[in-house]
């Protein structure tokens, strides 16, 4: 014990195994994500010095991943970094990236363990190259029984069924957020000790707000119960609502779900007619869904605008849906406007 009695992540992990909450594969499982996470931070951290700046691929031919999105170099590093790490220790039988077109088993060569890993290796990345936080999100599911060599398919399981999930925001700190499924725990690096300390146990999101995050850009693009939910928060104290919001958007989901769990608001990003064809923006698997987890275990919710998003069966690996999470009364309430205006958009 140190002197301060500050618990380091893997006392709190030792701890969730003695009490029967997670086993030692899942310990094994988190305590090797979060050491790819300090890979990660020191990467970021050195930004042009590490010469890590800037699109992949060659000049004129920039590297596009499966979501058509151009990636960055540190999209790729931070892939390589979690593959990596993640390969050898006999926990998982299964990886799959945001980055990467399919699911990957473990190869042959290593022992196969019981779970499967899904992450957003860098999320947030359109922010690498202004020094804005971006960060990583992870999610934990299951390998169906008697299922040693995973395919796509197999990971199609609804949030619910997330056995750990958190996310890692490289910023002015580096902030691990996790849940092992018995609440929301913040720990964060100590860059001279190189090691992830508890610094918040168990913490509650506010049940009501005055902040919302959404890229207000789109407001033309999108569905009529958003433009009236949004329409009467800008109204403010003299509108319908009866108090004036304030407005935050970082554009590294990361980043605005770290402030939401730490003060409370809501953030979305709806459907909007630009990416209605593909469902939304942002993905169930890596992004909505472990973020949903640590929401609600935080007392907050989180849902599509018409499901809980938990509850959603997911049908690809690379399925995006629309995302409403934080603060549980205003949550319920961008949802009323949902309801109220149908069901049947999405
Ligand atoms: P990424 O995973 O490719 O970085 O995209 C996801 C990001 C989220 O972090 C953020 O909330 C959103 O995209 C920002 O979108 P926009 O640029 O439309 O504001
Ligand atoms: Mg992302």
């Amino acid at each position: 014990m140190t002197m301060s009695g500050a618990i380091a992540l893997t006392r709190y992990l030792i701890e969730e195994q003695r009490a029967g909450h997670i086993n030692a594969e899942l310990r094994l499982l988190v305590e090797v994500v979060a050491r790819a996470c300090k890979q990660i931070s020191v990467a970021v951290g050195k930004g042009a010095l590490g010469g890590v700046l800037g699109d992949a691929g060659s000049p004129g031919e920039a590297s596009i991943n499966v979501q058509g999105e151009a990636q960055k170099k540190l999209d790729v590093l931070s892939n390589e970094i979690l593959l990596e790490a993640n390969a050898w220790g006999g926990h998982l039988a299964g990886l799959a990236s945001e980055e990467m077109d399919a699911s990957q088993p473990i190869p042959d060569t290593y022992p196969h363990g019981n779970y499967l890993l899904l992450f957003d290796p860098l999320d947030g990345s359109s922010n690498i190259d202004v020094n804005v936080s971006v960060g990583t999100i992870f999610s934990v599911l299951r390998c169906p029984e008697g299922i040693a060599t995973p395919a796509d398919a197999h990971f199609l399981q609804p949030g619910t069924a997330q056995v750990a999930a958190g996310y890692c925001v490289y910023g002015p700190q580096t902030t691990l957020v996790l849940t092992v499924g018995h609440g929301t725990h913040v720990f964060t690096l100590d860059r001279e000790v190189g090691s992830f300390t508890m610094t918040a146990r168990g913490i509650r999101i506010p049940e009501e707000t005055k902040e919302f995050a959404v890229n207000m850009s789109n407001q033309r693009f999108w569905e009529p119960p958003m433009q009236a939910y949004v329409g009467d928060l800008l109204a403010g104290k003299d509108g319908p609502r009866g108090k004036d919001f304030n407005m935050r958007w970082v554009a590294s989901m990361v980043a605005d779900v770290h402030r939401i769990l730490t003060r409370g608001g809501i953030f979305s990003y709806p459907l909007d007619s630009k990416c209605a064809a593909k469902g939304g923006k942002l993905r169930l698997m890596y992004e909505a869904n472990p973020m949903s987890l640590l929401v609600e275990q935080a007392g907050g919710a989180a849902s599509t605008g018409r499901q809980r998003m938990l509850e959603v069966q997911p049908t690809g690996l690379h399925q995006r849906v629309p995302v409403f999470l934080g603060s549980k009364r205003e949550v319920e309430a961008a949802e009323g406007y949902h309801h109220a205006q149908g069901t049947d958009a999405s």
